[in-house]
């Protein structure tokens, strides 16, 4: 091969080097606006939520519903969903006993019914008497059956959200398992270390808005 073959040879190699360089490029898909690409959330990244509700919740994080508790009244059915924790994490919860909405009482009105809840996440959050709590619908008022009447009082305008100004709650009322007689659902969850939570009464007081905030996460 003469030195001028040769030099053509490797112009052309080299064309066709950059050429196929620039497809690859090309075909590389580009993200709007240009810049680094974001680190997608993978399922690693993920961790478990556990909730037991007696009766039933709707779950917010950082001020996104991410769980309904899918049936309202029995059995009790406990839920694991997998969460995207991000710091600082607010937690919002409505929880409901099951309750007439006139009387406060259940089954066709003839006892009262009690709440309680309990919740465990896999960065070692759980439930207990830090969290704040308000009741928004109780009753039957004083426990009279023969009279029943109920209350009820708007929800806060952003109660569920990160932002919410929660400083005039009062703190969650701990409960016992033994007092809130969880069915087996419960026992089928990791709730090691997870507290009973509802606000003072746990007969009378029927929803109950609970919200706490994880600054960082609690294991690492
Ligand atoms: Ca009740
Ligand atoms: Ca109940």
């Amino acid at each position: 091969m003469t030195a001028l073959r040769y030099r053509r040879a490797a112009l052309l190699a080299g064309l066709a080097a950059m050429l196929c360089l620039a497809t690859v490029e090309a075909q590389r898909p580009r993200r709007k606006g240009g810049g680094p690409r974001p680190n997608r959330p993978r399922m690693a990244d993920t961790i478990k939520a556990n909730v037991y509700a007696d009766n039933s919740f709707m779950l917010w994080i950082n001020g996104e519903l991410v769980a309904v508790d899918s049936i309202a009244f029995v059995p009790h059915n406990a839920i694991s969903v997998d969460i995207l924790p991000q710091y600082p994490m607010t937690i919002a919860v409505m929880a409901k006993d099951f309750s007439d909405e006139k009387t406060g009482l259940e089954w066709n009105n003839t006892q009262i019914g009690d709440g309680g809840f309990v919740m465990k996440l896999g960065d070692g959050t759980a439930t207990n008497g830090e969290w704040k709590a308000k009741k928004v619908f109780w009753g039957p008022i004083d426990g009279d059956m023969e009279n029943p009447r109920t209350e009820r009082i708007a929800l806060p305008e952003g109660w569920n959200q990160p932002d919410f100004d929660d400083s005039d709650w009062g703190r969650a009322t701990v409960f016992t398992a033994e007092q809130v007689r969880p069915q087996q659902p419960y026992r089928d969850y990791d709730f090691a270390g997870a507290e009973f939570i509802w606000s003072e009464d746990l007969e009378l007081d029927n929803t109950v808005l609970f919200r706490y905030r994880v600054e960082s996460p609690p294991n690492r």
